[in-house]
């Protein structure tokens, strides 16, 4: 039955929430109208009476759109009025005898939080889809394991083990929605982030977003029109290799982008200075209430967000800072700096990525590794090989261990990966693009590598809204390899001029100045 259902907008019902001026069938019937592609009747307080005589007129909806109405919960329900499938949860009937009442004919959605729970579906074999959540906290269903939500990462390790058995068995393949918090805020992000290589969730289930709204058939319209769409922060990448950095810098003078950061204590200033030695303003701002303003006003506005100096307060400040930024397309740099160092670190960065979408993620080969863990193909026992074990054992990678770090995280992240150290590496799924160090002084400079995220989110902020602004369209992958570039060019020649950690300062700073302006 499942090959047959569409499961992209999956609209689950709840009667509590109906708003004053509207009817329950009512706002079922404008979802069903307006696109709605399978209903599921969750009814957790109604008589049994009640429940079947519901269930009755809603299925004369479902019908006359010839969509599946699935009856979360009561077997006797859903066989009584002859619905097309049953939903449980872990909590309820065992899915083996579910689907031994209802035959092999109807539909059987389970409910799974944790990986371990889509391997135990796929080991009964009997379940036509999983209900993937929750995704971020809602209000809507107490009593759920993970009440923060799994986030999109952890959809992904879900998404894992389905597919292992997903790709070995293409006629009885389980589909899989996503639940929990979903709107039209994160529908798009939801859609995007909720797929590996090869396996994607099938669509989005929501109740509140749908059954709360005053005007439900737009709701449903517009919701459907997000999840079908490319999301705003999606750039079309070609190659990275063609050196066109005069180029790219000369469009970089021109258009003179803000760097918002969000930075640490340290290197504030010396931030500051790199950003406006290649042409770009810097913003240092902590203050929320002015991020809509940046975002939505400045064309050409980058964010870099930096895990330097955290405090729970900077955890708020920056989680607002990415869904503002998200919202209106704009390029966001992450530098988790030091995220390999402590479990605490690691889960403020997973809640940062949980959180959103960024466009390129900056570390030195331990920072990567420990997003690496994050990943969804990431198994405790690859660390095993003494990769994970201290500095010493990070320096003894071989390039091609780095970049399939590189790879697995930018895969996992849909991001690009710069990895920084005696050689940089550019990854993109899986291109990869080498440029050297620029000089062994910049591990002397404090900030040295935190500015290199500064001049990354300058350049990928030069693109100039409406405007193509490198070669036919806006590359930026090329942008992210031509930041490295200058900013490791001006390494190695400042260290021409330099012996000793802070003159190589100075003289690093001029010669950004001078790269960028020509004039070395
Ligand atoms: N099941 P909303 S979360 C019915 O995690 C349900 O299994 C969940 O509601 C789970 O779209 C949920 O309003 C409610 O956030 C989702």
């Amino acid at each position: 039955m499942s090959q047959a259902v569409d499961y992209s907008l999956y609209l689950v019902t709840d009667s509590t929430m109906i708003p004053e001026s509207c009817t329950f069938l009512g706002q079922v019937e404008q979802a069903i109208d307006n696109g709605a592609t399978i209903i599921q009747l969750r009814e957790k307080s109604l008589s049994t009476l009640d429940f079947i005589e519901r269930a009755e007129k809603v299925h004369e909806l479902t019908k006359k759109r010839g969509i599946p109405l699935i009856i979360n919960d009561r077997v006797d329900v859903a066989l009584a009025i002859d619905a097309e499938g049953v939903h449980v949860g872990q909590d309820d009937m065992p899915a083996k005898l579910v689907r031994k009442l209802i035959g092999n004919d109807k539909i059987l959605g389970v409910t799974c939080s944790v990986p371990s729970e889509v391997e135990a579906v796929i080991e009964e074999g009997i379940a036509d889809y999983v209900g993937l959540g929750t995704v971020y906290k809602t209000e809507t269903k107490k009593n759920v394991t993970d009440p923060e939500g799994t986030g999109p990462i952890g959809v992904r390790k879900m998404l894992q083990v389905l597919h292992r058995y997903n790709s070995i068995k293409e006629n009885k393949r389980i589909s899989s929605v996503a639940i929990g918090g979903i709107n039209h805020s994160n529908a798009d992000k939801v859609m995007y982030q909720c797929s590996i290589p090869g396996q994607a969730i099938d669509g989005v289930a929501v109740v509140s977003c749908i059954m709360a709204n005053e005007d439900a058939g737009k709701a449903t319209r517009e919701l459907l029109v997000i999840i079908k769409s490319k999301p705003i922060w999606v750039n079309d990448t070609t190659d990275g290799r063609e050196s066109d950095v005069r180029r790219v810098i000369a469009q970089l003078t021109e258009s003179h982008p803000l760097v918002h950061h969000i930075t640490n204590n340290v290197v504030k200033n010396f931030s500051a200075n790199v950003t406006l030695a290649i042409g770009a303003s810097p913003i240092m701002s902590e203050l929320p209430a002015e991020y809509e303003e940046f975002a939505s006003g400045i064309p050409n506005i980058g964010l870099l967000l930096n895990l330097g100096t955290p405090t729970d307060e900077l955890m708020a400040v920056f989680k607002h800072a990415i869904l503002v930024y998200n919202k209106y397309g704009k390029p966001i740099v992450f530098d988790p700096v030091a995220c390999g160092a402590t479990q605490a670190r690691l889960e403020r960065c997973r809640i940062l990525l949980n959180t959103g979408q960024f466009t390129v993620i900056k570390g030195n080969v331990g920072e990567i590794m420990g997003i690496w863990k994050l990943t969804s193909s990431y198994k405790a026992s690859d660390s095993d090989d003494s990769l994970m074990r201290g500095v010493d054992s990070v320096a003894k990678l071989t390039p091609e261990q780095i970049v399939e770090i590189g790879k697995k995280v930018s895969i996992d992240f849909k991001t690009m990966v710069v990895i920084t150290g005696p050689e940089n590496y550019m990854i993109q799924d899986d291109k990869a693009f080498v440029v050297p160090g620029g000089s062994k002084l910049m591990g002397l400079v404090t900030g040295s590598g935190c500015s290199l995220g500064s001049t990354i989110a300058a350049f990928l902020a030069a693109k100039a809204d409406g405007k193509e602004m490198i070669g036919n369209s806006f590359d930026a992958f090329k942008a992210v390899v031509n930041a490295v570039r200058l900013y490791n060019t001006a390494g190695s020649e400042a260290a021409t001029r330099s012996e000793t950690p802070a003159s190589f300062m100075i003289d690093f700073v001029d010669q950004l100045y001078k790269l960028t302006n020509g004039t070395s």
